[in-house]
Formats: structure tokens, C-alpha cells, sequence
């Protein structure tokens, strides 16, 4: 495997300026995520400095590379190909960084639309790629970067619901996967309120 000295020179070579500090962002936030709800904090910091590796690709290469690894293409994809960036960063980590453990691919696969009944290292990860300090666009980052820190699965419901809303104030449609996500823990938090 590259060492991080070795995958973070590539990364920089590769990658805008603004993109490779959001990595670092990443990289450290989730490392924080880890020490806090007693995850590995070295895998979570790898997958956090790895997530974004297949972002600096245009459209067109996204797919042509997708092809090459044998990787399916649903139809929302193929329409945004943008999508596409994480499930081939976890190629990417595997064959070009020489990362083999699943629990760090799984995250890098999973960090844009998340997934249904995702692991603790899936949601550090998507929760750092949101929050990191580099961050500022989205709505409600104050109240979401806290409760990162009280309650992982509120605060991963509340980023699901602002960005479901966020992509429909954009007119951008929402992936389907996206959208399982959204349902799926919308539902688990309203369990969760039951039984509290
Ligand atoms: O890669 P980042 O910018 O750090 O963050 P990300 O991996 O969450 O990707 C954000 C991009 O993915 C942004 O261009 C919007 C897009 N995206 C995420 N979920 C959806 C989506 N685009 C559409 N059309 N539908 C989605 O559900
Ligand atoms: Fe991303
Ligand atoms: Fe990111």
C-alpha cells in the first residue's frame, strides 16, 4: 500500500487546490469522528484522505474508467455522472493506492448517497465529508457539526434531510439510492422515538 506522504503528493498533483483541503478537512475530521464513537482512527483517516481520489476527472472519464473496472452504471448515473466519483474513488483506493480493507472501501463507495443500514465507518465518513472545517455552503452547519458529536445517527438524518431538500431547491432530481437512504432513516429515528 502507498504510504499517506506518497498518496497525499498524488492527490495534490491531482486535485484542485480547494478539493485537496477539503480532503485534509476530511481526512482529520473523521479521524475525530473516530476517537469519539471508538472506531479505527487510522482507517477512518484513510478513508477520509482517499474519498474524493477520482474527483478531478471530467464526466466522459468518470464513465470510460467506470467501463474499464467493470463497475455497473444505473441509468441516474449514466444522467450524472458526477455520482460516479465515489463508487470509482473505492477502485481507485483498491488498485491505484493499494487499499484492500472493506470496511474503508465501503465508506469511499457510500460517501455521496449514502446507503440503508450503513456501518459506523460509512457514517463517519459521510458525516466528515460534510462537515469538515472548510465547509460552509449548506444550511444548518453549526447545529449539524454538534450534533456530529452527540448523536451520530440524528446528526446523519439531519444532513440527509438538508440535502434532500437542498437538491430540490436546485431542481437537481435525487438518486434513487439517496433517496432509500433518506426513507430508511427517517424511519429508524422515528422507531427510535418510540421507544425513548
Ligand atoms: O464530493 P464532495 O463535493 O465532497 O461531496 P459529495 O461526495 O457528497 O458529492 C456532492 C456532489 O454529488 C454534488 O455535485 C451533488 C451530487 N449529488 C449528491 N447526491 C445527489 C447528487 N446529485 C444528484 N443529482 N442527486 C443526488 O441525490
Ligand atoms: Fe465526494
Ligand atoms: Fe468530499
Amino acid at each position: 500500500m502507498m504510504n499517506r506522504e506518497e498518496i497525499k503528493k498524488d492527490l495534490k498533483k491531482l486535485l484542485s487546490e480547494k478539493r485537496y483541503e477539503h480532503t485534509l478537512g476530511v481526512e482529520y475530521t473523521a479521524a475525530c469522528l473516530a476517537i469519539r464513537y471508538g472506531a479505527d482512527m487510522d482507517k477512518a483517516a484513510l478513508a477520509g484522505l482517499l474519498h474524493d481520489c477520482a474527483k478531478y476527472l471530467s464526466a466522459d472519464d468518470k464513465i470510460r474508467y467506470s467501463k474499464r473496472f467493470g463497475m455497473p452504471i444505473s441509468e441516474y448515473e449514466r444522467k450524472n455522472p458526477e455520482l460516479l466519483h465515489a463508487k470509482l474513488g473505492a477502485c481507485f483506493a483498491h488498485a491505484k493506492y493499494g487499499v484492500s480493507d472493506p470496511e474503508i472501501l465501503s465508506a469511499i463507495t457510500w460517501h455521496t448517497t449514502g446507503k440503508p443500514n450503513m456501518s459506523l465507518m460509512d457514517k463517519i465518513l459521510y458525516i466528515a465529508d460534510y462537515i469538515e472545517p472548510n465547509r460552509c455552503q449548506a444550511s444548518n452547519l453549526k447545529e449539524v457539526r454538534a450534533l456530529a458529536f452527540r448523536d451520530i445517527d440524528e446528526c446523519l438524518c439531519l444532513i440527509l434531510k438538508d440535502s434532500v431538500k437542498y437538491l430540490a431547491t436546485k431542481k437537481s432530481t435525487i438518486d434513487p439510492t439517496t433517496r432509500k437512504t433518506w426513507e430508511y432513516y427517517k424511519e429508524f429515528m422515528m422507531q427510535m422515538e418510540n421507544h425513548s
